[in-house]
């Protein structure tokens, strides 16, 4: 399986993907099971496993358990080099784009390149963009970056851009966990219409109604994991999972 088409496809198929992420940290290792197994049938599309962007959460156990209960592509979306796992399917190879720190734009990624190979994972080179959520979050701390203001469109769209012309097969539009203020529709909708490289969008989207409408402003991608830490049902990531699949619920081939 060819994780970046299985994307496309389910994007194609069912007009949105939904992703899950599941924090290494702060999972509870007695629930992972019945969240994977509700997820399943809920008709979740693909797990994210990491953490905050600049910690060392080992991931392996948790995608373990992932792959053992479900089929679901386990895609690792990564802090910081240490957390690449070749139990993964793949892995959100990311470079914080919207910064200015050479340690996130490349150092990082010299680092993993030796690990990923090792592995023998898929890499999907994604363009990691800060947006402003309303509050400062740990990653624009600790990586000494700026987020893009929350009424900047344009700078958004151009970082974008240029992230489509280095080859980037992703762009990742991020409020931050648990952030207060997702990324605003409108800076949603600009980027999707400007680029033609798919934008997952993910920080923040803590209801079906968020979800919904970050996928009717052009998101072909929406991710949402905060808001499971603090309790989740079948019923609730059902809901979820309804309000992205704006086309179809039907399961694509793995
Ligand atoms: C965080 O975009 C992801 O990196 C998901 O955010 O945890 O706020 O849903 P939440």
């Amino acid at each position: 399986m060819i994780v970046y088409d299985y994307l496309l496809k389910t994007r194609n198929l069912k007009g949105a993907g939904f992703l899950v992420l599941i924090d290494p940290d702060r999972v509870d290792p007695d629930h992972l099971v019945p969240f994977v197994e509700q997820s399943v049938e809920a008709g979740v599309d693909a797990f994210l496993v990491g953490t905050s962007l600049l910690t060392d959460a080992n991931a392996s156990e948790i995608i373990t358990t992932i792959k053992k209960t479900s089929e679901i592509p386990a895609i690792i979306f990564p802090g910081s080099w240490r957390q690449i796992a070749p139990e993964a399917d793949a892995i959100l190879y990311l470079s914080l784009i919207s910064g200015r720190n050479p340690d996130y734009l490349i150092s990082e990624q010299v680092k993993g390149a030796p690990a990923v190979k090792a592995c023998g994972i898929e890499a999907i080179p994604t363009g990691y963009m800060l947006i402003d959520s309303g509050k400062r979050t740990s990653v624009e701390f600790m990586s000494s970056t700026l987020p893009i203001p929350r009424d900047k469109s344009d700078i958004a769209k151009v970082h974008a851009l240029a992230g489509e012309y280095l080859g980037m097969k992703l762009i990742y539009l991020e409020a931050g966990s648990g952030a207060i203020e997702s990324v605003p529709d409108k800076m949603v909708e600009e980027v999707t219409n400007y680029i033609t490289c798919p934008v997952i969008v993910g920080g923040g989207i803590d209801s079906p109604e968020e979800a919904h409408s970050k996928v009717i402003s052009g998101a072909p991608f929406v991710v949402v994991g905060n808001h499971f830490e603090k309790g989740s049902s079948r019923e609730l990531l059902s809901q979820f999972a309804e309000a992205v699949h704006v086309r179809s619920s039907a399961g694509v081939e793995l």
